[in-house]
């Protein structure tokens, strides 16, 4: 009898797991909390508007920077201490919710990683496939 309560929850788990098979996200969420970004690996189409919602449920700020690892190069040794200016880097205040839109014209892995001092090496970090659809 257990067994059978049980099955339609492993099942359920099973299609989170595969993603259900759908379409490239073109307005995904992105969370925030304990310093780690849930999903850490996201798909999204390539050559058309997708339209994050990044939302920090941390009382700390944190950064959204998503870019090849020149762009990441350029921000471990980083000053900017906010970021507003481009799409692909932003700046998310505690306990805020912030929207950007990118059109990502390469396909590809692209990091998303917080470059606030230590947020990275503690693994504040998740990978973007953009892909063909
Ligand atoms: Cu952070």
């Amino acid at each position: 009898m257990l067994r059978l309560s049980l099955l339609p929850f492993a099942f359920a788990v099973v299609l989170l797991a595969i993603g259900c098979g759908g379409e490239p996200a073109t307005e995904p969420t992105i969370a925030i909390h304990y310093s780690e970004f849930t999903p850490a690996v996201l798909e999204v189409p390539v050559g058309r508007p997708v339209t994050f919602t990044l939302r920090n449920d941390d009382p700390i700020a944190h950064e959204w920077i998503v870019g090849t690892p020149d762009v990441h190069d350029i921000h471990r040794v980083g000053t900017e201490p906010f970021h507003d200016e481009r799409p692909t880097e932003v700046t998310i205040p505690p306990l805020s919710t912030l929207e950007t839109t990118v059109t990502f014209a390469k396909p590809g892995d692209y990091a998303y990683i917080c470059h606030l001092p230590g947020h990275e090496a503690y693994g504040m970090a998740g990978t973007l496939r953009v892909v063909e659809v």
